[in-house]
């Protein structure tokens, strides 16, 4: 069991999901649980948490965790083993590898979601101690292109504003961002300055989603056009009132070019909309709207970042408010919004293989700075390899030890099964997690190591406004868990290095790393927070948010940068940068869909930690793909049913959704489920590798598939208190239920087999249905304490019974029995309403919604008022006003 650290009863931290980087207080029982609320004092989210962030509390047990070393042994099985066996086989295995092939054959794959003293310890060992620049992350597959496209455009990887521009703007423009899903509090906050100033949304995205359903104006632009929309805007720009031209004079460079070569590509309205497949009104009016509001926000996520020209995307946005010198000032800039927790920390420590530490490059004068301030032996003088390129050279054998942090490669990555194969053939492959059974974890590390989760872990992270804050512990590390910092150490000794890794605890990192922030840098660079270079134990702890930079003498922090130019090039002026000639992204036969990937409100990512949460799970309970209704017809797949989906990469198996927002010939899948979850729900293999020149980003919203109705005989669910294996052969996805788990299966398994799996798995009293001729086969069975053990409910397909009047006997301590009589019925006796979770926070489903709606509340504060949905958190209220729109009838 989790222990509570015996100190203060409240802890003050921050949320380990998205980089909105919402402050918690959580409060731990004393019995390895604890109370999670929103912190009021957080600057970043005044007390609010979304979904994800409010069930935080669900997801700290340990069943799933890894709390122990683990070192593969002779037979080929991870055994459990001493710290000091498990350091030493690591440091052993590296200098194996050095001695033999050379620093360039050891890489290191690292997250965001590490803190940023691992990240920092991370980099050292590797670029100064090592000698390997093979050190990438998944930030790469998140917000790379937006820090080459900074980097071309500021001189610096630089996010100019502060949320308060959100609260402050009269137009918000949201770029590739599913902010109502992805960054929900964040969104509530865009929501409020509607309110409060009657601020107006454009959302640009193909798909309609719940974000574009608030938008004042949706442009559902063709995949990958974006840079073409911005281009023909700033053609606009150049000709309207909103052209700044004192600030494109005074701070700025490569403004003619980029205008003549927008002028060539897009030259009006007319243009830009055939090019992006737009309506011409829509897009006139969102360039008139641009031009003539100034306060306005551009915020931008993954539909720019994770595309073959992100990079592009990213600097014909830059040029558009260079243009209109909308820079760095109240309600006004560009606003990339970063994905993980410490997507930016990781950019401050250098943690992408083209980066060194404190937003340094590799040129040799930064190379020897950084040498000169590590002490370090082996310095890193090159870039090293971006994560496709990475794996791509752990596939042929030239990368031959690999150490993984933090992050989930065998699910996320593109073309994930060539991922697979390349670990299995690593000489070394070591694997630092939370949890035992990921994915990743399946590819037969050599060691791993149980790391500091959320709850235990120490040190800061930094959001999406350069606000760096603490994640503080309120429970002690289980079992034999270290923070990653101090194994990275304790190798770095056992190579020969101990002085330069003689940390006590992340106080000194930090201070270290805020100490090379400013080390020569006399504001050159952008990062410095050398006002915190000599911050004592206790102030680290007490450390209240502030945004960097906070240079010597400025420990307040920053909001806003580059209203007075002030860039980080040679000569202190941004860059206009012309986007390479693109054209929309086409698919043709074999693989006539353009597959789009992403995320739904309730998960977060490969679902370690979501997948843990009931609540969470029964939002969307099941791997989908959506699909336009009009190109689901023809191909003869019914909603609820299962396709198959498959790429020139691989294939999957999904629940088809139709969605009449989902752009013809597109499709959406999200990336949450993996093998641990689900059976064929893993869109990870299909995904092409394709990336970014600049970036090196791959693109994962555009890969060319098909799709295809799946045929099954039979469909249906298995209940269970215990994780159980499904019988092989069979598509499943597992859901964590109140009390157990969930299985939605599909397969050629008729009554007569599953009768037998039935005796062969269960004890001795099941009662029983089978009914072959229909295909039906029912089986239930209670354990000695009356508590149902397990359901397992089969029918022909197309006939599935939902197991949502069922599933709450799982959570009961005893079953009553007139629900024991009726259990083989489906039903239970006065059983509530059901249908998906809407409302997270306080478990309200869909049909209780729309009865309220039917029953007389006509907006979203009468839902409330009814049946408290959409009160706390408020990730649920678009799809509650959606589902007003939808069941009120026009009177
Ligand atoms: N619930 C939840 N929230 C999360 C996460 C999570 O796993 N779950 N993960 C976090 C992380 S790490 C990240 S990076 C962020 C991502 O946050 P977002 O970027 O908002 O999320 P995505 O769903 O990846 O993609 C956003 C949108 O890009 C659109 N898109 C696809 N192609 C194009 C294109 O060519 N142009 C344009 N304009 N749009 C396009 C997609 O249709 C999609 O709706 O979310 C963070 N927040
Ligand atoms: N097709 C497609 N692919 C994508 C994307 C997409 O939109 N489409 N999005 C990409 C993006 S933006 C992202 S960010 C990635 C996310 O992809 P991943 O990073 O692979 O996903 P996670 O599930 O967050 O994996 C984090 C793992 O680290 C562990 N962990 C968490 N905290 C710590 C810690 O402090 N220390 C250690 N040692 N382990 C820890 C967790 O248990 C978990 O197993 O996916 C990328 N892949
Ligand atoms: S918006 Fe939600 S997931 Fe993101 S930091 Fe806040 S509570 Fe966490
Ligand atoms: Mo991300």
């Amino acid at each position: 069991m989790n222990a509570p650290l015996a100190s203060p009863p409240s802890v003050k931290t921050t949320c380990p999901y998205c980089g909105v980087g919402c402050g918690v207080k959580a409060t731990p029982d004393g019995l390895g649980g604890a109370l999670v609320e929103g912190d009021r004092d957080h600057p970043a989210s005044q007390g609010r948490l979304c979904s994800k962030g409010a069930a935080l509390g669900e997801t700290i047990g340990l069943s799933t965790r890894l709390l122990h070393p683990l070192v593969r042994g002779a037979d080929g099985a991870l055994a459990r083993a001493p710290w000091d066996q498990a350091l030493d086989r690591i440091a052993a295995g590296l200098r194996q590898v050095i001695d033999a092939h050379g620093p360039g054959a050891v890489a290191f794959y690292l997250s965001g979601q590490l803190l940023t003293e691992d990240y920092y310890a991370a980099n050292k060992l590797a670029k100064g101690f090592i000698g390997t620049s093979h050190v990438d992350t998944n930030s790469r597959l998140c917000m790379s292109s937006s820090v080459a496209g900074h980097k071309r455009g500021f001189g610096s990887d630089t996010v100019p504003g502060s949320y308060e521009d959100l609260d402050a703007a009269d137009l918000i423009v949201l770029v590739g961002s599913n902010a109502a899903w992805c960054h929900p509090v964040l969104f509530r906050r865009m929501e409020a300055a509607r309110k409060a100033r009657g601020t107006r949304f454009v959302v640009i995205d193909p798909r309609g989603t719940e974000t574009a359903a608030e938008a004042d104006l949706h442009l559902p632009l063709a995949h990958g056009t974006d840079a073409l929309l911005f281009s023909g805007l700033l053609a606009h720009l150049a000709e309207s009132s909103a052209f700044d031209a004192a600030y494109v004079r005074d701070h700025t460079t490569g403004f003619e070019a980029a205008l003549a070569s927008a002028r060539a590509a897009t030259p009006d309205a007319a243009a830009t909309a055939r090019a992006c497949g737009l309506d011409e009104a829509d897009v006139a009016r969102f360039f008139a709207l641009f031009a003539d509001t100034a306060r306005t926000v551009t915020c931008y996520s993954q539909g720019v970042n994770q595309s073959a020209v992100g990079t592009d995307k990213v600097n014909a946005i830059l040029n558009c408010h260079f243009a209109t010198g909308r820079m760095g000032r109240e309600g006004m800039g560009p606003f990339s919004l970063t994905g993980q927790p410490n997507a930016m920390g990781g950019r401050e420590v250098g943690g992408l293989a083209n980066q060194l530490a404190a937003h340094m490059g590799f040129s040799p004068e930064e190379v020897d700075r950084v040498r000169r301030f590590w002490g370090a032996p082996h310095m890193a003088t090159h870039e090293g390899l971006k994560a496709v390129d990475m794996f791509a050279a752990i596939g042929r054998g030239e990368i031959k030890a690999l150490w993984v942090m933090g992050t989930n490669p065998a699910v996320s990555l593109p073309e994930a099964d060539t991922v697979r194969t390349a670990l299995a053939g690593l000489d070394l492959f070591v694997l630092s997690e939370n949890v035992l059974d990921n994915d990743t974890a399946a590819c037969s590390p050599h060691v791993m190591l149980p790391a500091a989760a959320w709850g235990e872990k120490d040190g800061t992270v930094t959001n999406s406004e350069r606000r760096i804050s603490r994640q503080r512990p309120f429970l002690a590390l289980p079992g034999e868990v270290k923070p990653n910092w101090w194994a990275l150490a304790q190798v770095a000794a056992r190579l020969g290095h101990a002085d330069a890794f003689r940390w006590r605890g992340p106080a000194d990192i930090f201070r270290e790393h805020a100490a090379l922030s400013g080390f020569e840098n006399a504001g050159t660079r952008d990062f410095d927070i050398s006002a915190y270079a000599e911050i004592a134990d206790a102030a680290f702890q007490d450390f209240a948010p502030v945004q960097w930079p906070a240079p010597r003498g400025r420990a307040q922090g920053t909001a806003r940068l580059f209203a007075e130019g002030g860039y980080f090039t040679p000569d202190r002026r941004a860059r206009f940068v012309a986007p390479r000639p693109v054209a929309a992204v086409r698919a043709e036969p074999p693989f006539p869909f353009i597959l789009n990937t992403g995320r739904i409100r309730d998960q977060w990512h490969t679902m370690t930690r979501t997948g843990l949460s009931p609540r969470l799970g029964s939002h969307i309970p099941a791997p989908f793909v959506a699909i336009h209704p009009e190109d689901a017809a023809p191909l003869g797949l019914r909603e609820g049913a299962l396709a198959r989906i498959s790429s020139a990469h691989g294939a999957a198996v999904l629940e088809v959704k139709t969605d009449a927002g989902q752009k013809r010939g597109t499709l959406f899948a999200p990336i949450h489920w993996s093998e641990a979850t689900s059976s064929h729900g893993r869109v990870g293999p299909l995904v092409h590798a394709v990336t970014d020149p600049v970036s090196g980003q791959p693109d994962s919203k555009a890969t060319p598939a098909a799709i295809a109705p799946y045929e099954a005989r039979f469909e249906g669910f298995i209940l269970a208190r215990r994780r159980i294996k499904p019988p092989p052969g069979l598509w499943w996805a597992r859901a964590a239920l109140e009390g157990g788990f969930g299985w939605r299966l599909a397969g050629d398994l008729g009554p007569e087999d599953w009768a037998g799996w039935v005796k062969a798995a269960a004890p001795a009293d099941v009662a029983e249905l089978v009914d072959a001729p229909s295909g039906l086969y029912r089986a239930a069975a209670f354990d000695q304490e009356g508590r149902l053990d397990f359901a397992v409910f089969i029918g022909p397909a197309g006939q599935r019974v939902a197991w949502d009047a069922l599933k709450g006997l799982l959570a009961e301590e005893t079953v009553s029995a007139a629900d024991r009589r009726r259990v083989l019925s489906g039903r239970r006796a006065g059983a509530a309403v059901g249908g998906p979770l809407v409302c997270a926070c306080f478990g309200v489903p869909k049909d209780s919604i729309i009865a309220a709606i039917r029953g007389g509340a006509c907006d979203t504060s009468a839902v409330g008022e009814t049946l408290k949905a959409g009160t706390n958190c408020g990730s649920c209220l678009p799809e509650i006003r959606r589902l007003l729109a939808e069941t009120m009838v026009p009177v």
